[in-house]
């Protein structure tokens, strides 16, 4: 069985991705958050189920004896560089994320790409490594490519939602559809691969809660965030705006106490 509680609270989640150096470089960075402390720092204070980061960053900043919060290894990566159809591959092996402390791994999939079967190829593996170590696998899937004209129609982010099912993760992260009604057939389709939303680029406070309230009313187990929370000027504000959204079914302008 793969052990969800370690990661989980009440079945859902909350999780705080720092993954972004590699995947869009350091212009998403200002001179504090380019910081690994910086963002480790606020997964700790604001007790995240679980942060995301690549193997380099947790052996260099996170290692076994301060890892408060579940570390989750990020597997694969690619920077934005290439002109290419989107293709990331394995920079990080199960047993190295196990050995740096890590309790659940993610890996990225780009369906609709010209590459998606040596995804899916190299996905396959890392579930059953995984699984046999009791390790949950999220799958970040991300429908992307010259074949792939709109990536948040509803129809794109079930088959995304669906593929996570098919080949094995147990959760997928997907991005929202801006439609409480559209997405929860996204959610159904997952069947019971629990599906976590991206936070995409920064919104404004009143765009993200609603967008958080949205996606939880649709039946989503929570958020993989990132930018939202370590660009934001009060982290630890909107971190607990959020987690009183997807714990305590509070309303977008209920929670917005917790940013005054
Ligand atoms: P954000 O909340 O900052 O969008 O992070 C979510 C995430 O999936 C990261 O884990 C990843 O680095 C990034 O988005 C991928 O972004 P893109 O959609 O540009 O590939």
């Amino acid at each position: 069985m793969v052990n969800l509680e370690r990661i989980t609270t009440k079945g859902k989640a909350i999780f705080l991705a720092y993954d972004q150096g590699l995947e869009h470089g350091p212009t998403d960075f200002n001179m504090d958050n380019v910081d690994p402390l910086y963002f480790i720092d606020i997964a700790i204070k604001g007790k995240y189920n679980g942060l995301i980061l690549h193997h380099g960053i947790a052996e260099k900043y996170y290692p076994k004896k301060k890892q408060k919060v579940p570390l989750i290894i990020k597997l694969n990566g690619k920077t934005k560089l290439p002109n290419i159809e989107p293709i990331s591959r394995k920079v990080c092996s199960v047993k190295r994320a196990i050995k740096l402390g890590a309790e659940a791994v993610g890996y990225t999939i780009y369906i609709g790409s010209q590459f998606e079967s040596e995804q899916f190829h190299e996905f396959g593996k890392i579930v059953e490594e995984a699984h046999n170590e009791h390790i949950p696998v999220i799958a970040w899937i991300y429908p992307r490519g010259k074949a792939i004209k709109n990536d948040t129609t509803t129809s794109i982010l079930a088959y995304a939602a669906r593929t996570a099912l098919e080949l094995g993760a147990d959760f997928a992260k997907i991005k929202y559809n801006n439609n409480l009604n559209r997405f929860k057939w996204v959610i159904e389709s997952a069947g019971r691969t629990k599906v976590l939303v991206a936070g995409g680029s920064k919104l404004t406070d009143k765009q993200l809660l609603q967008k958080a309230y949205e996606v939880m009313q649709a039946g989503a187990t929570g958020l993989a965030i990132g930018r939202n929370i370590w660009q934001h000027k009060h982290p630890l504000k909107m971190t607990k705006a959020l987690k009183n959204i997807i714990f305590n079914h509070k309303t977008p302008k209920e929670a917005m106490k917790y940013l005054q």
